[in-house]
């Protein structure tokens, strides 16, 4: 028996947890009549599996009696929880010696479009994952749900990705799948599947060779910047361009403002081990919001009528703002839905066709709020701000009165 079952089973810890108050049991104390008196806690009799909460629980009982003495456990928690979270954040999220959180770099960059076979690419995404989700969205706007399948993994518990079998159906939206092509149980197993195997982070998304069994490319920016121009051959929407390039220099302006400031500026102002940290990141991240917001009050889009991979960065960050980062990374001097352009902004590309199958809102919350590392140690998922939920994000905005023509992005569905 281990350590933890005997201390929970043991008659001391019954005894203790029944009347008697000393500390010690009386010399005449008689453990089987106690043991008659409790409850059965199972059918077959074998002792229950504690959880470290009960143990510990227990353990304070033993100790002090009913409870711990309120000085002695904020101290203990203090620093077993701040020491914990310390070691967690500097493992997980690396930071610079000022405690601003930087952000490591893909390993498989930059495919080569002419080397590919569109016809054995397969895409590894994540529903929670503001990085998957622009790869999602492409993918959908450009028509490719039938040339490039895609496998979605769930967030597990020990922080890596793993593929459930039994999703639970929601709408029309894309949900959790297993692993459609190599029948992987993780991520990381697919990753180690490729010649030479893998130790790096086994991140999504993902984009697979399957008959090279490679990872082609693991960077969501490289990943988009494929499915709009490269597989137009297989695309069902080909004349959808969402970086031409007349447009290129304005998108790469606006992705140098969005990237390090927006998107992963939340993730700077979440994951900041710093007081100093966390306040540059967060005075960015709201001066670049406001940037944004003023330029949106006059035209539809960032870069005028159209849609670009611009917009679709933006849009994964902005829809999971007031569901996650407002709250879980306190980027809380505004909500998203406090902005004039923002929030219909989020709206409009909300509502175009195929994008809000991509958009699963309660697989975003229980990402974050259930598995991103112990962020939210008690596993609690807040109540869906109204202005943000579906209903919300289908209402009208008149956000096609900017634009000269009212129909700015033609996608075949
Ligand atoms: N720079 C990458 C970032 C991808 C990324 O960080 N994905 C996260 C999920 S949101 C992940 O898979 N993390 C797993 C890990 O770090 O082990 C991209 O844009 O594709």
């Amino acid at each position: 028996m281990s350590t933890a079952t005997s201390l929970l089973t043991s008659p001391l810890i019954i005894f203790r947890s029944t009347t008697i108050t000393t500390t010690v049991p009386p010399r005449n104390f008689k453990p089987r009549k106690l043991r008659q008196s409790t409850p059965k806690m199972s059918i077959n009799n074998s002792p229950p599996t504690p959880n470290p909460t009960q143990l510990i629980t227990s353990i304070t009982k033993l100790l002090w009696g009913k409870s711990l003495p309120p000085q002695l456990l904020i101290s203990t928690v203090r620093s077993a929880w701040s020491t914990a979270w310390h070691l967690m954040m500097s493992q997980l999220a690396p930071s610079d010696p000022s405690g601003s959180y930087t952000r490591p770099v893909s390993q498989f960059r930059n495919p080569n479009h002419h080397q590919l076979q569109p016809n054995a690419l397969h895409l590894y995404a994540a529903l929670p994952c503001p990085w998957a989700h622009r790869t999602l969205i492409v993918r959908a706007l450009k028509g490719l749900q039938d040339a490039i399948p895609v496998s979605i993994a769930s967030p597990g518990l020990d922080g890596s990705w793993v593929f459930n079998d039994s999703p639970i159906p929601n709408g029309d939206k894309l949900i959790p799948t297993r692993d459609k092509v190599n029948g992987a149980k993780t991520v990381r197993e697919v990753y180690k599947m490729r010649r030479g195997g893998y130790d790096g982070r086994c991140t999504v998304p993902m984009l697979w060779d399957v008959e090279k069994k490679e990872v082609v490319c693991n960077e969501s920016y490289d990943i988009i910047e494929l499915l709009n121009s490269g597989l137009n051959e297989v695309a069902r929407n080909p004349d959808l361009d969402l970086s031409p390039p007349e447009l290129k220099k304005q998108i790469d302006e606006w992705n140098k403002i969005i990237y390090p400031s927006i998107n992963n500026g939340v993730y700077r102002c979440g994951f900041a081990q710093s007081q100093e940290a966390y306040d540059t990141a967060v005075n960015e991240l709201f001066n670049a919001l406001n940037t944004v917001d003023d330029h949106l009050k006059g035209s539809r889009f960032l870069c005028g009528d159209n849609l670009t991979l611009a917009d679709v960065c933006l849009f994964t960050t902005l829809i999971r703002f007031d569901l996650v980062y407002n709250v879980m990374f306190k980027c809380t001097k505004k909500k998203v839905v406090e902005y004039p352009s923002l929030h219909g902004y989020m709206q409009d590309i909300y509502q175009i066709p195929g994008v809000a199958e991509t958009c699963n809102l309660e697989a975003m919350m229980d990402g974050y709020y259930k598995f991103l590392f112990p962020l939210n140690p008690g596993n609690i998922r807040p109540i869906m701000p109204s202005n943000s939920d579906h209903h919300s994000l289908s209402q009208t905005h008149n956000r096609e009165s900017l634009s000269a023509s009212s129909q700015s992005v033609q996608v075949l569905v």
